[in-house]
């Protein structure tokens, strides 16, 4: 179990954790020239980072008290859903996890004790059996049942005990997150507290609709320590997301040490936006996030955005810059100024170079190469750059992924196209899509979690609008680009760039409560679709997030609970502040 830091409403303040390995960490930060050339967007105002998180940790600590859950309460709402009221379970102190006796099921039930037991205090050992079926258990058990499919788990709750079947880990995996919100909301919390541990009865059967659920953290704008990026991938999990692509190069710092091209980090990795502190992530470090995330069956995508937004790594090998140019550090937000030389052979070189070690270290298949915003690299240099990269991409045995931007390059074996647009009359991407591509959707106007909440969201953007929960959710990734069909569609993605986000609290304020209602879209049923019932759903998570001391932004359109509701015997024992281990 990989620690992550502490986050209580007392100690707003989240900075990464001093690197355990290698030579990560922050540096000085060079202020940048900002005479460069640009378009694009103004630049937003830096926020008041410990002010906003002050106000979220206030906001999140107001009266929340824990409701009973029903087997419907769950975030994102499963498929099919059969109370039996008669059926409760409660955990006790004599409580087993029977599990199937292969080494990744047995990984699941540990994680699932680990979740269980800081709150209940009980043992909760964990015990390999053939036939896990006995009373006053949590029993985990891989069966074989194809039409669960990859993903997906039935959670059986008896009044003798607790059953999840899945056809694989995933599927048990996901089951223990369903598992884990049926219970009383001071589950989350760190240390112990007086509860009646009750299951709702009945059966819950539920797979993802589609296979492809992510967020993006942009690292590059400003760093991100890996204990960071470690909780980030705890929230992710708690919600069935299974992808988390990381945009770990930019136009600010270049966040991933290449050792073929060791100036990348030496020179191109110390700035960040607004002069903050930059930072890189070592090869153990990298492998320490992927770990993480393998452990919960979530892929890494790692990024490396070309040909544009590379002033980074043109500081560090100005050879690669169009002629006439001396790339000086950057800090400001502009966009679209920065290109590498698509006329020069070693551009070409550099592209393989940091490709092959990008891909060697990252398990998952997807390797995403950017493509977006390189406005100085037009028509044929750009689609000539584009399909020589996805080349690249294919010889080092991965599945090229690329913002939309991509679309008219010629299609390359699985090509995976992420869209960004607002307006989902598009043309050129529809075509690509004939040819073969697939969209990951991240439409700028619902999923864009940079985006404000409300004009007067302290940090964020608002050129794709404001972004309130609502509007969040209310979108069909099926639907959302015009002559694209849904087969076409691998699923959905909540980017979050970081220009205006600096701490942990702030990506917290701008995930929470978004996110849910984009994986909700990405795995439920769209039958289950309904605001109504899901901003009553998500209202239940408030006090889950206290509990677990996250600090999240309390959107008026949720019903948070605001009066205790709880029996008297769930009361939460006064948890202190501490630091706590990684979950999820
Ligand atoms: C557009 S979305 C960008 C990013 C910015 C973001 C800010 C995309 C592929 N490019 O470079 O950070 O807007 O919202």
């Amino acid at each position: 179990m990989h620690p992550t830091p502490a986050t209580s409403p007392q100690q707003p303040e989240h900075r990464p954790a001093p690197a355990t390995s290698g030579a990560t960490g922050t540096v000085p930060a060079t202020d940048g020239g900002t005479s460069i050339p640009t378009t694009s967007r103004p630049a937003t105002a830096q926020p008041a980072a410990g002010e906003l998180a002050r106000l979220a940790a206030h906001e999140a600590g107001t009266g929340l008290a824990p409701a009973p859950v029903r087997l419907g309460d769950v975030v994102p709402a499963p498929e099919q859903v059969r109370p039996d009221p008669r059926a409760d379970f409660t955990l006790s102190a004599d409580t087993t996890v029977r599990v199937s006796p292969e080494p990744d099921a047995r990984a699941v039930a540990e994680r699932l004790a680990d979740l269980l037991r800081p709150a209940t205090g009980y043992r909760l050992p964990i015990t390999e059996a053939q036939h896990p079926e006995l009373a006053d258990d949590i029993a985990l058990v891989l069966v074989q049942q194809p039409d669960l499919g990859p993903e997906g788990y039935r959670l059986d709750v008896t009044p003798t005990g607790v059953r999840i079947s899945a056809a694989t880990a995933a599927g048990l995996h996901h089951g223990i997150q369903t598992l884990r919100q049926l219970l009383p909301a001071t589950i989350e919390s760190s240390t112990p507290v007086r509860a009646a541990w009750t299951l709702p009865g009945g059966s819950i059967t539920d797979r993802p609709r589609f296979p492809y659920r992510g967020a993006m953290l942009d690292v590059a704008r400003h760093f991100f320590g890996v204990d960071d990026v470690l909780r980030v991938i705890d929230h992710l999990t708690r919600y069935k997301l299974n992808h988390l692509h990381l945009h770990l190069t930019d136009d600010q710092g270049w966040r991933i040490a290449v050792e073929s091209r060791p100036r990348l980090t030496t020179i191109g990795a110390h700035t960040a936006v607004g002069g903050s502190p930059g930072g890189w992530y070592t090869p153990a470090d990298y492998q320490r996030i992927v770990a993480y995330a393998g452990e919960r069956h979530l892929t890494v995508v790692p990024e490396i955005d070309l040909p544009g937004h590379t002033n980074a790594a043109l500081t560090a090998y100005p050879e690669l810059a169009p002629e006439g140019t001396t790339p000086v550090p950057y800090t400001g937000t502009d966009v679209g100024f920065s290109y590498l030389d698509p006329t020069n052979a070693q551009t070409y070189e550099f592209v393989a170079d940091v490709l092959g070690e990008v891909a060697a270290r990252t398990p998952g298949p997807f390797l995403h190469i950017g493509g977006d915003e390189a406005f100085a690299v037009k028509g044929a240099a750009y689609t000539g750059f584009v399909e020589r990269a996805q080349r690249i991409v294919a010889e080092f045995g991965k599945t090229v992924v690329g913002w939309h931007q991509l679309a008219p390059a010629a299609h390359s074996e699985g090509r995976v196209l992420q869209w960004w647009g607002t307006d989902g009359v598009d043309p050129t991407t529809a075509d690509a899509v004939r040819r073969g591509a697939r969209l990951i959707l991240s439409p700028g106007n619902h999923a864009y979690l940079d985006m404000k909440y409300t004009s007067d969201t302290p940090i964020g953007h608002d050129w794709a609008g404001l972004i309130d929960v609502r509007r969040a959710y209310d979108w069909d990734p099926a639907t959302r680009v015009t002559e694209v069909p849904a087969e076409a569609v691998l699923g959905v993605e909540a980017p979050l760039w970081t220009e205006s986000v600096t701490s942990l609290a702030e990506i917290e304020f701008m995930l929470l409560p978004r996110l849910p209602a984009i994986a909700e879209l990405g795995w439920s049923p769209r039958a289950t679709h309904d605001w109504a019932a899901f901003r009553t759903r998500l209202a239940g998570h408030g006090p889950r997030w206290t509990a677990a001391g996250i600090a999240f932004h309390r959107s008026p359109e949720i019903p948070w609970p605001t009066t205790p509701a709880d029996p008297p015997t769930a009361q939460v024992a006064a948890p202190a502040p501490r630091p706590r281990t990684g979950r999820g």
